[in-house]
């Protein structure tokens, strides 16, 4: 099996991300207010990895790769000019189909960022190397972006994906998206790690009802971790499900969504699941470790956050030793699930390029 080189793989990715900016180009237009559009392109073009994008676009073609080979499969007939990467070869698997929600994922990965940057979250000045949204445009406007780009992620699938793909599938991934991001994904697990690090910032006179349904919320989370009284220890099984959320829940639907797309099989995107659920988790504490070893011209944004803000963490949970020898562990089981599940191109394994581009980073 050939191995794929460094340069192919940074070949890939600095092609598919071509197609991702150019794709965020087109489908964020609009003129009217100005500065709301502003604003929201300010902070969707700003750059960034665009790993989950990349993550939708690498489990499309892995399925759509695997799936060709087997017996009875037809091959694409595509014939245009082709880019070859081990076995994956572009223009052979139409990313039409799959660029729309690739995009969707940044916009809603973009606004969150936008989000957490808000004095009443974050509070936080540096992004992606440049001043924060509100810094720039000012909180109301940051807000509403923030707010247009939701909406903007779900218009963008309805509207730009391909009549190739049936209506049903398409509700299924919307649904994906707005189960991932909303009360049961990304923005519940915002509202535990405000909950459980002591956040909340609650106004004094707030009603008791409030106050009884934050403890019960926290306690829901600690007993997780068989805690007899809430003591907000912190444990690897609340970090776990606070990151699971806030951030995994965008990560494994990315890959899920790709796979999905790709007309994957029921034992293909239970699979996938479990390669996304720990490569969310592997990037979370790729994260962590490079709030506390990152500089701030690198990452671009500003390092040493979780500490001063009492997170949450791997490190608190493990320590920087402990978290870094976690970290090579899930990486070796998440080679392990794309080999045994039969997930990854076997000349181009792109998918455990990205496993690794997620884990040994430095932004
Ligand atoms: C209403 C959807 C919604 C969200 C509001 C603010 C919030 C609730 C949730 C916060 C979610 C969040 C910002 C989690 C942190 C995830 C994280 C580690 C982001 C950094 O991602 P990278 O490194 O960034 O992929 P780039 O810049 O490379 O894209």
């Amino acid at each position: 099996m050939p191995t794929p080189t460094k340069k192919s793989f940074t070949d890939y990715v600095s092609l598919r991300k071509e197609l991702i900016e150019e794709g965020l180009d087109r489908f964020l237009t609009g003129k009217d207010p100005d500065l709301l559009y502003k604003s929201m392109r300010y902070s969707v073009l700003a750059g960034g990895k665009r790993l989950r994008a990349l993550l939708a676009l690498a489990s499309f073609e892995s399925i759509k790769e695997i799936n060709s080979q087997s017996p009875g499969a037809v091959r694409s007939q595509d014939s245009r000019e082709s880019q070859n990467f081990g076995g994956m070869k572009e223009g052979d698997s139409c990313l039409d189909e799959i660029l729309p929600v690739a995009c969707a994922i940044e916009m809603v990965h973009a606004m969150s960022l936008v989000h957490d940057d808000l004095p009443c979250l974050d509070n936080d000045d540096l992004r992606r190397g440049r001043p924060t949204n509100h810094r720039v445009f000012g909180d109301a406007i940051a807000l509403l972006a923030g707010d247009a780009l939701l909406m903007q992620a779900v218009e963008t699938i309805i509207v730009h994906s391909p009549s190739s793909i049936e209506r049903a599938l398409l509700l299924d991934v919307v649904r994906g998206l707005t189960r991932a991001t909303g009360a049961e994904g990304m923005v519940g697990g915002q509202v535990f790690d405000l909950i459980y690090t002591g956040q909340l910032n609650l106004p004094e006179t707030v009603d008791e009802n409030v106050l009884a349904m934050a403890e019960r919320d926290a306690v829901s989370l600690d007993s997780l971790s068989s805690a007899e009284n809430y003591e907000k220890a912190i444990t690897p099984e609340t970090v776990k499900v606070i990151h699971s959320r806030k951030t995994g829940a965008l990560i494994k639907y990315s890959l899920w969504a790709g796979a999905r797309i790709a007309r994957a099989s029921e034992e293909q995107l239970d699979g996938i699941d479990r390669f996304g659920e720990l490569l969310g988790l592997a990037f979370q504490i790729a994260d962590d470790l490079l709030d506390v070893t990152g500089d701030i011209k690198t990452l671009g944004k500003t390092p040493g956050k979780d500490e001063r803000s009492d997170k949450a963490t791997w490190i608190k949970v493990f320590g920087v030793d402990g978290a870094r020898k976690k970290l090579e562990s899930l990486h070796e089981e998440g080679r392990q699930i794309l080999i045994n599940s039969n997930l990854d191109s076997q000349e181009f394994p792109v998918l455990s390029q990205l496993l690794e581009f997620a884990i040994v980073r430095t932004s």
